[in-house]
């Protein structure tokens, strides 16, 4: 523990100023009694450089770094700054979104390039650890791929056989990261009018690869020095991710693990047990996590973890591994990405299984405090510290990889040093609404559609709908902005779908439960909250699931009465707490398709104006919805707010919500 104990000379961070949750301050100051330092201390003793912010620095080439701040003041008549190479601010600040927009949908399309991989070797019929799980969902997408599911044999129309279909749809999604002709097929699955409209903006991507690497291109000294021209390609490739990488990864997934259904779980570090086995998922990619679910309920692991003295094995995960699984199988969630190092500070985390995305280097150096065995398996994702474990994980190999994941777990029990300290704090939750479910739920069996969430926004009891998404950052105060702008917007009737680390701070508030819509919704969402028995911020799963968002949009632009795309919808989006690269290209794919979408903390455009202007206004006026940034999260919701009231205004269903709170107010004076 020697070295780590240097936290002595950092300034260490105050616990209740850096999570509004008293599990993770209980963790934080357990962390520096013991001298190990997390996420939280650093950021008080490193501050952002202020140059990077504004999004002005350039080292795209050997003659800079160069950096343009803009001047204290702002800028007053021609803005002369620029590079070595003449590079305006515009064009650096423009170039360095883009990059972030490609750095972004590199990691969610791979990730569904991954499943895509799996779910072709299960149609080769070459793995016996993943199975078609959800028949009804592979139907569902095969046309969305141009493949037929029936067949016509002497003139009669017969079902076509699965595992011809499986094969030809695993085929075709393959086929659209690296196809050398058309456009992306996913595609015609938006609205028409939005889709039609991308075709005339000519921002249709032809395949995934092509125009992230399209963007790697652009972006190198001297090619395009156009913001506006570099912002339709950092389009193409937003679009190449919510509609498609994301959105196969996300459909392949139910395809061989299930499609979700609301299902109670539990969430925060009390959910981890000091008596069991606590191993620990976190990452991203379902690919691996599922097996190790199937390893932990086996005969064979619970039986050998109680040789090891242990009542049994406590599985439970962390970011968007711990949504997917939360999802599928109610396995409890640990935290969200700030509270990783937390999870192992508790002294009772015997193994922490990683993958892709949002891990911790510094994992490693707090696991090495402690007894837990640190285990990457992702070939691409590897630490350079001496006490991380590597376990390649292999489809062809699944569940004797996961086997060996568990029973290292376990044979860790008993090494335990430290005291354990487990908060005592977790909450219950209700999540999995996909798109099918949601469907399900709002019309029950027979009539199971989006007419019912319509005829109520047009109604005015739901204001609207709000997409609330996306990361924490060590630079806000943990969940603080998640949880104001939802509570804001559910006070105000505003319907909330949520994702990623987001979705797991709503859990942790217990916002995640149908009777928590009596206490926090204006009377018209909590009226529909509780006929219908839905909670008012519905889970919708991980980072790619927001491909989920964008379908149910659509779904609500198909039941009609509230517009054409949807650009028309009483519609807004949010990631209050955002930090990588992913939540731009996720708040990017929202803005061209049509969504209002505001960011907290800060976004990095404020050092050329010009540009910010491009992102915060023009882009209205070519897709219907356009970025801002409000790291205030009582304004940012009321900012979300007024987009909506706009939308109902031009839809003119502005006076039937003035009715329905009259309708309220009269009601309540009668009852007095
Ligand atoms: Fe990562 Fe998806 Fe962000 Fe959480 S929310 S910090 S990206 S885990 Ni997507
Ligand atoms: Fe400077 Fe231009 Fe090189 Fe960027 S590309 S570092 S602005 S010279």
């Amino acid at each position: 523990m020697a070295d780590e104990k240097k936290s002595k000379e950092l300034k260490l961070a105050d616990p209740l100023e850096a999570s509004i949750d008293p599990a993770t301050q209980q963790m934080i100051k357990r962390a520096q009694e013991l001298g190990v330092e997390t996420v939280f201390d650093r950021a008080q003793n490193m501050k952002p450089c202020n140059i990077g912010v504004q999004g002005t620095c350039c080292k795209n080439c050997a003659m800079g770094p160069c950096r343009l701040p803009l001047p204290k003041g702002g800028i007053e008549g021609e803005d002369t700054r620029k590079g070595l190479c003449g590079a305006t601010a515009n064009t650096i600040a423009a170039r360095n979104f883009s990059r972030m927009v490609a750095g972004g949908a590199a990691a969610h399309s791979d990730h569904g390039r991954g499943v895509a991989e799996v779910f072709l070797s299960v149609a080769r019929k070459e793995t016996d650890a993943y199975h078609i799980k959800d028949y009804h969902k592979l139907l569902s997408i095969a046309p969305h791929f141009g493949v037929d599911i029936t067949v016509t044999v002497d003139g009669e129309v017969k079902d076509r056989d699965m595992d011809e279909i499986a094969l030809e749809v695993a085929e075709k999604a393959m086929n659209e990261w690296g196809k050398s002709d058309g456009e992306c097929l996913y595609l015609q699955r938006a609205p028409e009018a939005m889709y039609n409209r991308w075709k005339e903006l000519g921002v249709l991507p032809r395949n995934v690869d092509r125009e992230i690497v399209e963007i790697m291109h652009r972006t190198h000294i001297g090619v395009d020095q156009d913001y506006k021209n570099l912002i339709k390609q950092a389009t193409r490739a937003a679009l190449a991710d919510g509609w498609v990488g994301s959105m196969i990864a996300t459909d392949l997934q139910d395809v061989m693990f299930g499609t979700p259904n609301p299902v109670q779980s539990e969430v925060n570090l009390g959910v981890m047990k000091a008596d069991h086995v606590n191993l620990i998922v976190h990452g991203h990619e379902p690919i691996l996590s599922e097996m190790i679910v199937a390893a932990c309920q086996s005969k064979e692991m619970i039986d050998y973890a109680a040789t090891k003295g242990a009542k049994g094995i406590q599985l439970s995960g962390i970011c968007c591994t711990a949504n997917e699984l939360a999802q599928r199988h109610g396995v409890p969630i640990v935290g969200n990405f700030l509270q990783q190092e937390l999870a192992i500070i508790t002294g009772a985390c015997d193994a922490m299984v990683v993958d892709v995305q949002c891990i911790f280097q510094n994992l490693a150096n707090v696991a090495k405090c402690f007894h837990t065995k640190l285990i990457t398996t992702h070939p691409i994702a590897r630490m350079e510290q001496n006490n991380v474990l590597h376990i390649e994980f292999d489809e062809h190999h699944a569940m004797d990889d996961a086997k060996r994941i568990v029973k290292l777990a376990i044979d860790n029990f008993e090494n335990r040093k430290s005291e354990v300290m487990i908060p005592s704090q977790k909450e219950n939750q209700v999540v999995g609404f996909g798109v099918e479910s949601i469907e399900y739920n709002l019309g029950g069996t027979f009539r199971g559609s989006y007419y019912t969430l319509n005829d109520n926004i047009i109604n005015g009891r739901i204001r609207g709908i709000a997409g609330v998404v996306g990361c924490n950052n060590a630079r806000t105060k943990h969940n603080n902005d998640h949880i104001a702008v939802i509570k804001e917007l559910i006070k105000n009737d505003v319907i909330v779908l949520t994702t990623g680390c987001s979705a797991i701070a709503a859990g942790m508030a217990g916002l995640l439960t149908p009777e928590c819509a009596s206490v926090y919704c204006g009377p018209g969402l909590a009226e529909v909250c509780e006929t219908v028995g839905i909670p008012p911020v519905l889970h919708m799963g991980s980072c790619v699931d927001n491909s989920r968002i964008l379908l149910a949009a659509t779904e609500v632009v198909k039941a009609g009465g509230l517009g054409k795309s949807i650009k028309d919808i009483p519609v807004a989006g949010s990631a209050p707490e955002w930090m990588s690269e992913k939540a731009i290209s996720i708040g990017h794919y929202f803005v061209v398709s049509g969504v209002y979408t505001v960011f907290g903390v800060t976004l990095p455009v404020d050092g050329a104006p010009v540009f910010r202007d491009h992102l915060y206004n023009e882009l209205e006026d070519l897709y219907g919805g356009m970025w801002d940034c409000e790291p205030d999260p009582i304004k940012h919701a009321h900012k979300m707010i007024a987009h909506i009231d706009k939308k109902r205004k031009e839809l003119g269903i502005d006076k039937a919500r003035d009715r329905v709170l009259m309708d309220m107010a009269a009601r309540q004076a009668i009852d007095v």
